[in-house]
């Protein structure tokens, strides 16, 4: 199927669309998940516009994970959290919902259970002072 250039994400990415941004760089974007399974949950998006691991470059997965790595690192120090957890769905059967691939970081704590993504929307006021936090530990 051909790329979807009117995905949210697409969106985000031309300004169409606001978010809580964390990082960005020449290949990829980082920021907060709208609807998030647990507090911190932070998405890291390509630049390139594909839709899943199976159409990206391997430029375009090579700066993901570079990008994931350095969001996720920021993320356990900046939520001061024991783990994170990556998750990265491709295709409707797998559970993707928006069609740009995209890595989920969610921070995690022993016997803190995760909601499902996607579901309850948390507005930018409250997401702005976890994102801060995250940005503060960018290194
Ligand atoms: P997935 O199911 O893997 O395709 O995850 C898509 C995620 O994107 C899901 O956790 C909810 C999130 N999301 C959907 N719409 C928006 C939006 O407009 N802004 C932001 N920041 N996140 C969104």
């Amino acid at each position: 199927m051909p790329y979807d250039a009117g995905n949210i994400f697409a969106r985000i990415l031309r300004g169409e669309l606001p978010a809580v941004t964390i990082h960005e760089d020449a290949d990829t974007l980082s920021f907060m998940d709208i609807m998030p399974s647990v507090e911190g949950h932070t998405l890291v998006i390509t630049k390139e516009p594909a839709e899943d691991i199976f159409s990206l470059s391997s430029g375009g997965a090579g700066a993901l994970i570079r990008a994931t790595q350095r969001v996720a690192r920021a993320v356990k120090k900046g939520l001061d959290c024991p783990g994170v957890m990556l998750i990265q769905l491709n295709g409707a059967a797998a559970g993707q919902s928006v069609p740009h691939i995209h890595f989920h970081v969610l921070p995690r704590h022993a016997g803190l259970d995760l909601k499902l993504h996607g579901r309850a929307m948390v507005e930018a006021e409250k997401l702005e002072p976890v994102a801060a936090k995250i940005r503060a530990a960018l290194e």
